[in-house]
């Protein structure tokens, strides 16, 4: 999978080299560049943003180097996704549906948001979504769009070790996921549960899916039907 983001910061992606991700990179199974949107100004002072026709409060960010800069990456098969508080909310399927993509381009906006003639080329070029992270507002689309590669790339096949973890972790079932134990079977005067040291397996799926169930209800209600 390629994957570009287009910033005014693009020292914010310098995580995604770090770890996990950085590995899929070293080995291609990701392709990602983070793109400085001051290099498609042409003005001497590097312009980004602008105040709002109607009036109203902050800046909003101007057209044309979004313009230019989408022109420089997009291809034949490329979703853009512009990170929003306003936007459709971001979950596991989304991310499972995006992990099939060929080619994701994060436009990451600032200050008041973007001139929404920008989201409206995207659409005429490519298939676009506006996608929130939560109910709360970060400063720039940079921070959701790391999480949501992250969420997205480690679907990935080849990019985490373990594939058989994926199946079985919180929300991948729609519950949350059970407590989890190693060792020592005593710690601090407390100790794991006996079932999960008797060798039984049914008997710990059994207690793993009714601990999943209980702490969903009692902390996620909104996800049982
Ligand atoms: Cl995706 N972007 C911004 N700027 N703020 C957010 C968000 C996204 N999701 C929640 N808050």
């Amino acid at each position: 999978m390629r994957i570009d983001a287009i910033s005014i910061f693009p020292d914010f992606f310098q995580v995604l080299d770090i770890s996990l991700l950085g590995k899929a990179q070293e080995q291609s199974l990701i392709q990602f560049k983070a793109h400085d949107l001051r290099t498609f100004t042409e003005d001497k002072h590097r312009t980004v943003d602008d105040t709002p026709f109607g009036g109203g409060a902050g800046m909003l960010m101007k057209p044309e180097p979004w313009g230019l800069a989408l022109d420089s990456v997009l291809t034949e098969n490329s979703v853009v996704i512009f990170p929003s508080p306003a936007g459709v909310p971001f979950k596991q399927a989304t991310a499972r549906e995006l992990s099939s993509k060929e080619h994701l381009v994060f436009a990451c906006g600032r200050y008041e948001g973007i001139d929404q003639r920008v989201l409206d080329y995207a659409q005429s070029r490519a298939e676009v979504r506006e996608i929130s992270l939560g109910d709360y507002v970060l400063n720039g689309g940079e921070v959701a769009a790391v999480a949501m590669i992250e969420a997205i790339a480690r679907l990935i096949p080849g990019v985490i070790g373990n594939a058989l973890s994926l199946d079985e972790e919180s929300h991948s079932e729609g519950l949350l996921e059970y407590p989890s134990y190693t060792k020592p079977a005593s710690w601090r005067g407390m100790d794991v549960p006996d079932v999960l040291l008797s060798g039984n397996h049914a008997e710990i799926a059994k207690w793993r899916k009714e601990q999943a169930m209980e702490k969903t209800r009692r902390i996620r209600p909104d996800l049982i039907d």
